[in-house]
């Protein structure tokens, strides 16, 4: 009957880490590989600069404009919500999102500029809770040595580091970390079995929540 008739959904899979930790090229790796094995899958990404808001963004952090923490924090935010009802059809219709930085990144990034943690969490509640989290562990030492930062806004050591105590205090036991200085390929491995453990579970039936 309908009642029993369990329609399996899409894991909503989150990818946090410092700049240069190298979480797009693995969310992209990641993408790929569960399309090829037939697990319907996309790589999104916040912020997304395609929609006016993200343009407004990407000014910021391209420092072609100036805006107020707040007002910035609150239009990442805003990025996320104006997505959100596309991200639910996706999740429950069978479609796995691979997202590069979520709502941690929205509480980081803010809350390392000195902006109130509790402030900076208010406007995520109600966003689809991601099934999992990944950390790209990586100091942001290390991360400065990769081949350089690409000169936005945030791309400096120092702020990386608060941006390191931020995630700190972020953390939960819930959260998968990979350490990101592995040879790329058993980054790639420990990312693939934490993603597949979690596309079975939501397989099963675990609820999408809030
Ligand atoms: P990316 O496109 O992943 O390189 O992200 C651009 C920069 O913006 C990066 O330094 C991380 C930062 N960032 C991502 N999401 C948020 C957010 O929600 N709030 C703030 N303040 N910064 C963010
Ligand atoms: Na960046
Ligand atoms: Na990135």
């Amino acid at each position: 009957t309908e009642g029993n008739k369990q329609e399996s959904r899409g894991a909503l899979v989150v990818l946090e880490g410092l700049d240069r930790s190298g979480k797009s090229s693995q969310c992209s790796r990641l993408a790929s590989f569960l399309e090829g094995q037939g697990i319907s899958a996309e790589l999104w990404r916040f912020p997304d600069r395609t929609t006016n808001v993200g343009q407004m963004i990407s000014a910021y952090l391209t420092n072609t404009s100036q805006l107020d923490d707040h007002t910035i924090h609150l239009l990442f935010s805003a990025n996320r919500w104006e997505k959100r009802s596309l991200m639910e059809t996706k999740l429950k219709t069978g479609t796995t999102l691979i997202v590069d930085r979520y709502s941690y990144s929205g509480v980081a990034f803010s809350s390392a500029k000195g902006l109130d943690i509790e402030w900076c969490k208010a406007p995520e509640i109600g966003l689809p809770a991601p099934d999992v989290v990944v950390y790209l562990d990586i100091s942001p030492e290390k991360a400065a040595e990769r081949g350089g930062y690409g000169g936005e806004r945030y791309e400096k050591l120092e702020f990386q580091k608060k941006v390191a105590d931020c995630y700190k205090i972020l953390h939960d036991v819930s959260w998968k970390v990979v350490d990101a200085c592995q040879p790329i390929e058993d980054v790639e491995k420990q990312l693939l079995e934490i993603v597949l453990d979690c596309v079975t579970e939501c397989r099963k039936g675990r609820p999408l929540s809030t």
